[in-house]
């Protein structure tokens, strides 16, 4: 993923650099949690398959407490995000946009409102939604075989150690044995963690098995209210100091041990800190008082929050909206491809070289 993202980073304008940099420190800077675990395993597909990822579609925070950089481009894209990803032709792309234009346009008066925004973001987290419920009926056929429609924790726990590079059916044999299992430290803490968030997916009456459905929140907390006040409790503990369960700023932008060693990377780190910052600041501490509680941070997080979309669509539109009428035409959003899509556009690719 991390290195995907930096690929594409090299296709991006000086607009983006800002951007680049701060994909590049995430990927140097993230806290502990659950990456360990996930840079080991970034070349398996499969491994990760039973992984809960720590990047939600369509979620305004990872699971490691970073900003998601890519929302706006998530809920404008929906589930053709992939096809704008790879360097397809120009003219396609502009032709792609422009029927996206039109959808947009409910009412079709040429120009989308922020209200037509707003439908359209629901409609499109939506779809991320539909995908990941696609995706997880084959990540639950790979960790229930036989297919009775349950899995307990030990099955899991085997097919997680198995993707670790563990003998399936010596770990199997050990875990009904209750025999001792020798796995080093970081495995143990990702075990840990798992397990938490596993109990948490089960549903009352807990029968400590997981059927699809339940398997579907613990890999995707956010199709769960309940799992989403998890994932809102477990970011909070990572980044809270004091303990009071509640986030001040300066909580929320103190830096990962180890960053700053020059100035080069002192820069990034303002980068990273003035995005937080402002992001703290202007929306996720809604009643503007300096701090974040959990309630707070999980309407922040809440991908089915319609004032969030509609908050979401009014910045949107201010980004590309040059004739200022607070709405979006179709040229706003051609010239400014590259902030909806991730793709720039041929013609105006050569207005922005003119304008340097
Ligand atoms: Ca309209
Ligand atoms: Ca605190
Ligand atoms: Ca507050
Ligand atoms: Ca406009």
């Amino acid at each position: 993923m991390a290195n995907q993202r930096r690929a594409r980073c090299g296709h991006l304008w000086t607009a983006s650099l800002a951007l680049c940099v701060l994909l590049v420190v995430k990927v140097h800077t993230r806290p502990a949690n659950m990456s360990a675990l996930k840079d080991k395993n970034q070349d398996s597909k499969e491994d990760n398959e039973i992984l809960p990822p720590d990047h939600l579609n369509g979620v305004k925070m990872e699971m490691d407490g970073h900003l998601n950089k890519d929302f706006h481009q998530e809920v404008f894209l929906g589930k053709d995000m992939e096809e704008f990803e790879e360097d397809s032709e120009p003219r396609r792309n502009r032709k792609k946009l422009i029927d996206i234009f039109t959808k947009v346009d409910f009412n079709k008066d040429g120009s989308v409102s922020a209200k037509e925004m707003q439908r359209w973001i629901m409609q499109k987290t939506e779809e991320h939604f539909q995908e990941a419920v696609r995706e997880n009926k084959n990540s639950f056929r790979a960790v229930d075989p036989d297919g009775d429609g349950h899995v307990t924790w030990d099955e899991y726990r085997v097919k997680f150690l198995a993707s670790k590079g563990f003998n399936e059916k010596e770990v199997a044999e050990k875990i009904k044995n209750n025999e001792e299992l020798k796995v080093d430290e970081e495995t143990q803490e990702v075990l840990e963690s798992l397990k938490d968030r596993w109990f948490q997916a089960d549903n009352p009456p807990a029968d400590q098995l997981l059927n699809e459905e339940e398997f579907l929140s613990f890999l995707h907390p956010e199709h769960s209210r309940g799992m989403l006040k998890y994932m809102v409790k477990e970011i909070v503990r990572d980044l809270d100091q004091d303990g009071d369960k509640r986030l001040t700023l300066s909580e929320f932008i103190s830096l990962p041990m180890g960053t700053v060693e020059n100035q080069q990377a002192q820069d990034i780190d303002d980068d990273w800190v003035r995005e937080r910052k402002k992001e703290f600041e202007d929306v996720i501490d809604a009643n503007r008082d300096g701090i974040v509680t959990m309630e707070e941070l999980e309407e922040y997080m809440d991908p089915m929050n319609e004032y969030n979309a509609l908050n979401e669509a009014r910045q949107m539109i201010a980004v590309a909206d040059e004739n200022q009428n607070r709405n979006l035409e179709l040229e706003e959003i051609l010239k400014y491809s590259e902030y909806f899509t991730g793709s720039k556009l041929m013609d105006y690719a050569r207005n922005v070289h003119e304008e340097f």
